[in-house]
């Protein structure tokens, strides 16, 4: 008998290229339509791929109530990410839609590119480097880049998750204090342990030499960061953002950056990426990555294997069947009919 013939043989989109050794995990699980040349669908044709599908293996591509009406069969949406707001979450439970996402195996390559950004964006990394490149640097001079110490200065946390406790913890190590904030205050323990110091946002943005923010994006949270909070800030400061565009007002920052408000942004994401503002290619004092937070080789693997062990748990095959290790919505299963 063909494969595709055989009775309940579950059927799955991957909606982006992937490494070719997940991808034939899934294909000993469900027959797979793939997209390994990369394209990007319209939100259109990533509904009309669905229509017959029970599952999708998806990084980022945004998945709403009218994607959901053109997939009567979808149970299971498996996230290569730990953020989720291209899910609409409300969307997906009227749809009994489980979504899964990947969080714990990105935490300390996360925090290690946030530090990254941050130590370049106090030190002017960037800026000596296009010095060096455009053939500029003709001698030393005693303010030449001169910027702001890392070391024994102020460290403050926006969003104490589990990415953010991963960055406080390095701060031990340079001598910081480490102030955040976050919408509850995380337990006793862990502030003992990270000597963490829960602030207002207020009164962080005031303190703090070097901000990292690492929240989840939500209506929320959008533009947590904009004139008035940047206005709090020290002149010296850095921003650095390893979470979301949208979660910083960009025009806002161009302008705090062009006017010296603050010292410096560290930026992995933007609103409207992969676009971003043309402000920012204007600015020296700003360190600029394209959405390469979670990008190493070894996280970026375990990202991919997490979310098809989801996948495949959660169409109920496979050693885990019917146990999706991480279920952003694990209530829906109970209403699948079986
Ligand atoms: C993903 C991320 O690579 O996990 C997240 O939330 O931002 C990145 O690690 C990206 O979202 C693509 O799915």
């Amino acid at each position: 008998m063909h494969f595709s013939e055989e009775i309940n043989v579950k059927k799955i989109l991957v909606s982006r290229a992937i490494f070719p050794d997940v991808l034939e995990r899934l294909t000993r699980y469900f027959e797979v339509e793939s997209n390994q040349e990369d394209r990007i669908f319209t939100s259109a044709e990533l509904a009309a791929k669905l229509a017959d599908k029970d599952g999708v293996f998806i990084a980022g591509d945004r998945i709403n109530e009218a994607v959901l009406a053109a997939a009567p069969r979808l149970r299971v949406a498996a996230n290569m990410a730990v953020g989720y707001n291209n899910f609409d979450m409300e969307a997906f439970n009227r749809a009994n839609v489980l979504g899964t996402n990947t969080p714990d195996v990105l935490n300390e390559t996360t925090a290690d590119l946030g530090w990254a950004l941050m130590m370049a964006a106090a030190r002017r990394m960037s800026e000596g480097e296009r010095l060096l490149r455009a053939g500029k640097w003709d001698r030393w001079s005693y303010d030449m880049l001169t910027g702001s110490d890392v070391y024994g200065s102020t460290l403050g946390v926006i969003g104490m998750g589990r990415i953010g406790q991963a960055v406080a913890r390095r701060a031990r190590g340079f001598g910081m204090r480490v102030v955040y904030h976050n919408r509850s205050r995380v337990a006793a323990e862990i502030e003992r342990e990270l000597n963490a110091e829960y602030l207002s946002k207020p009164a962080l943005l005031a303190e703090a030499d070097h901000v990292v923010l690492v929240l989840p994006y939500t209506a929320e949270s959008h533009h947590t960061i904009g004139a008035a909070e940047l206005a709090l800030m020290k002149r010296t400061a850095t921003i650095t953002n390893i979470a979301r565009g949208g979660i910083v007002d960009d025009a806002a920052l161009i302008e705090a950056l062009r006017t010296r408000q603050i010292g410096a942004a560290g930026l992995d994401v933007f609103e409207g990426e992969p676009k971003l503002n043309p402000g920012f290619l204007d600015l020296p004092n700003v360190v600029l990555t394209p959405h390469i937070g979670s990008a190493t080789e070894a996280t970026r693997r375990a990202m991919a294997n997490l979310a098809a062990d989801n996948l495949i748990a959660g169409l109920g095959e496979g050693p885990q069947a019917g146990h999706p290790p991480t279920p952003i919505n694990p209530d829906v299963m109970a209403r699948w009919s079986r």
